[in-house]
């Protein structure tokens, strides 16, 4: 990728109620701790619109005490790069209370910040990089291609997917408006490029381009405290407000 480290904004999103294969490994194992979700994003003004969150099926996942009172899930590839970057109560210290399929996350209701939809859920996506960010995304269909596809490829196939219908019921949320695209740019941007899965990587790739350029250099905020207010002035305020209120920490890699 870039020749500097990417500097992400990571999202804690609380659990509220596991799935059942989930909680069968976790019980007993967290002591008091709370459990969050960790996902990493570039996109920290458009969080009002997450739908659900993503993680992969083919995935190891950890759950890392951070302290005494805090959890995450995450890879342990991230939980290692957080335990050098003042995250971890000790710096270096790696407290891992268990490895768990990313399957078996699937299904799991949680809590994401700032989110106009207050519990969303955990569902599967193909190309979730065990190497980059958290190994979690955080899906915000509206403005994300790729979120926008996966999400329709599991409306389309439940089954195929092995997911509760009633896990993909939340349409994208309206988070900002581009002159070309309208309120829903994600959507707009795959259909124009006839993108037809979660599988035609190449053309998401470019619709990802596409959207993201749009959404930075003209976009408007719709929604929330800075609304009407350009998106490349909203953006570091939106990342600014949800690490004071202790709801997202800075993490580069
Ligand atoms: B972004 P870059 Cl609304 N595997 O957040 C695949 N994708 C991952 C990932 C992983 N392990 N970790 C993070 N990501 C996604 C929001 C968003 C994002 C919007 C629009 C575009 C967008 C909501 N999803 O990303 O390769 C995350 O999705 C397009 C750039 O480091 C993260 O930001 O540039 C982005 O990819 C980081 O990708």
């Amino acid at each position: 990728e870039g020749v500097g480290p990417q500097e992400y904004t990571a999202i804690k999103a609380d659990v509220l109620e596991w799935s059942s294969a989930a909680k069968a490994e976790i019980e007993g194992k967290v002591g008091n701790r709370k459990v969050y979700f960790v996902a990493a994003t570039l996109r920290p003004e458009t969080m009002y619109g997450q739908t659900n969150c993503f993680v992969g099926t083919a995935i190891k996942y950890g759950v890392f005490g951070i302290n005494d009172k805090e959890a995450y899930v995450c890879t342990y590839r991230a939980a290692r790069n957080m335990a050098f970057q003042g995250i971890t109560s000790v710096r270096g210290e790696i407290n891992q209370l268990l490895t768990i399929d990313g399957t078996k996350l699937v299904g799991t209701k949680i809590k994401p910040p700032f989110a106009i939809h207050p519990e969303v859920y955990v569902l599967p996506m193909d190309n979730v990089l065990a190497t980059k960010g958290t190994g979690v995304v955080t899906s915000v269909p509206s403005d994300s291609p790729d979120d926008f596809q996966t999400l329709t490829d599991l409306r389309k196939k439940p089954e195929f997917y092995k997911i509760d219908s009633a896990w993909v019921a939340y349409d994208p949320v309206p988070v900002l408006s581009t002159p070309t695209y309208g309120e829903m740019t994600a959507p707009a941007v795959v259909k124009q490029l006839k993108i037809q899965s979660q599988k035609d990587t190449k053309q998401l790739a470019e619709a990802k381009e596409i959207a993201y350029k749009e959404g930075f250099y003209n976009g408007i905020m719709l929604v929330g405290e800075f609304k009407g207010e350009s998106v490349q002035d909203a953006k570091p305020k939106v990342r600014s407000s949800m690490i004071e209120q202790g709801v997202a920490f800075a993490y580069a890699e």
